[in-house]
């Protein structure tokens, strides 16, 4: 297993390493057998997830793992959230359960959240006084941005239903299993993003016609508490950058865009992975050269050039950046597992296609054998996802499943089976679920 997958929750952590630990979410004076004054990240860190302050942190022994978070990643509650499955809890990692998937814009409390790093301090703070950003490198003129500069300055506002998937979502199917987070469907999420066109900023400074690629940066410490050490920072080609639909954001369903999101402003660029829209963003560095940030190298958000059988060892030099997410759906309505539903039912959810729309929507109640078709809406605005229903009649009781399969405008289609690779990426097999039919 690679270093990169040594992403252990707090409990493996304290039982690891406690003075680690300790540092990490407290960041306890390490000298100091007592926490010492709790301050830094840690208390804010601390404060926020458990939900209150700790007035009498000082007598807490060191190397104690705080009760409320001692039993699992699974019972940890991140502020703000309701409902999310919990996979880790340092780095905070959330997957939205599908039929929580419903609303055609994903509320705030419903949005996936998936960390590299540690969530800034100003961020848990709701604190965006300090902010700014930096766009530098490849361009006619370097520009510093507040966030008055981006609400009142001289771009234009924009308000967009924007998908963002995780690269890993669906990463749960693979067999044999890639290690990191164990996604299902839920890593995605469609929230109403404000803010001003990344294209319109770059134009703004002059991007030079040496610009290849841009690279992305955040506030989120890494997790090793190393300052020299970066949680992630990846970037797109030029071209992609300069795409209308990719906002710097600093709204997300018309409130602060929450603490684990990004606070108060990060990057939204649809249809990629998820981890092109740097959170807590602090710089935009065009570059001319491929970035080659954290995370934008080795294995990482890559995948093979060709197919592989599972399993398969892939020499690194055959694997290329993961660009565009692929055609995809989930079943929002009914929940899977659903008990004594009516013969006649709607069933429901929302197809997405990466860089592409979705162009039909077909569904299956019996293994594949046959398809329905199912009324699919064009999305509101480019790079939404799209909403589809179907009806169905069920001919007599008993255990179903419905499958869904979407298709791109290119006439892509969902696969049923899982496109294995050694990291788990891109998986966009049909989305199943079950049902007994009263
Ligand atoms: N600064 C920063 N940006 C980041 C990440 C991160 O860890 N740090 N994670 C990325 C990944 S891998 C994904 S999938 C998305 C998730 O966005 P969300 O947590 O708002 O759902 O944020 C991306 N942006
Ligand atoms: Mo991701």
């Amino acid at each position: 297993m690679s270093d990169k997958r040594r992403e252990r929750g707090i409990c493996e952590l304290y039982q690891e390493d406690p003075e680690r630990a300790d540092f990490a979410i407290f960041g306890r004076v390490p000298e100091s057998n007592r926490r010492g004054f709790l301050k830094g990240a840690g208390l804010a860190t601390m404060g926020a997830v458990l939900g209150a302050a700790i007035p009498l942190h000082r007598n807490m022994p060191a190397g104690l793992i705080p009760a409320a978070l001692a039993q699992s990643a699974k019972d940890f509650k991140i502020q703000g959230k309701d409902g999310l499955t919990v996979y880790n809890d340092r780095p905070i990692n959330a997957e939205t359960p599908a039929h929580l998937l419903d609303d055609d814009i994903t509320p705030n409390a419903r949005h996936f959240v998936r960390n590299n790093g540690a969530v800034p301090e100003a961020a848990m703070k709701m604190d965006a006084s300090g902010w700014k950003m930096v766009l530098d490198g490849e361009v006619e003129k370097s520009l510093t941005l507040t966030l008055d500069d981006l609400r009142s300055g001289n771009f234009e506002i924009v308000k967009r239903a924007l998908q963002i998937e995780c690269g890993g979502n669906g990463r749960s199917g693979f067999n044999p299993p890639a290690s990191g987070n164990q996604w299902t469907v839920g890593a995605v999420g469609n929230a109403m993003w404000t803010g001003v066109r990344l294209a319109d900023v770059l134009k703004s400074a002059g991007v030079k016609s040496s610009a290849v690629y841009t690279g992305h940066e955040g506030a989120d410490p890494h997790l090793s508490g190393d300052p020299t050490k970066v949680s992630i920072s990846r970037g797109v080609p030029i071209a992609k950058a300069m795409d209308p639909n990719n906002l710097i954001a600093f709204e997300m369903n018309g409130e602060p865009i929450p603490a684990v999101n990004g606070f108060p402003v990060r990057l939204v660029i649809p249809g990629w992975p998820g981890s092109c829209s740097q959170k807590w963003l602090t710089r935009v560095w065009v570059r001319d050269k491929e970035h080659d940030g954290s995370k934008m190298t080795g294995m990482s958000y890559r995948v093979p050039k060709y197919n592989v059988a599972p399993g398969t060892k892939v020499p690194k030099e055959d694997f290329k950046i993961m660009e565009s997410m692929p055609v995809k759906s989930v079943i929002t309505a009914p929940a899977s597992g659903a008990e004594g539903v009516a013969r006649a039912l709607e069933v429901r959810g929302h197809a997405w296609a990466g860089d592409r729309t979705a162009a039909a929507m077909h569904v299956s109640t019996d293994f594949g054998a046959t398809w329905v078709k199912a009324d699919l809406s064009a999305p509101p605005n480019p790079y939404s996802w799209q909403r589809w229903r179907a009806k169905l009649a069920f001919p007599q009781h008993g255990y179903y499943e419905v499958w869904a399969r979407a298709t791109d405008d290119k006439g892509v289609m969902q696969p049923f089976a899982v496109n294995w690779n050694p990291r788990g990426y891109m998986n966009n097999s049909m989305h199943r679920i079950a049902l007994t039919v009263a």
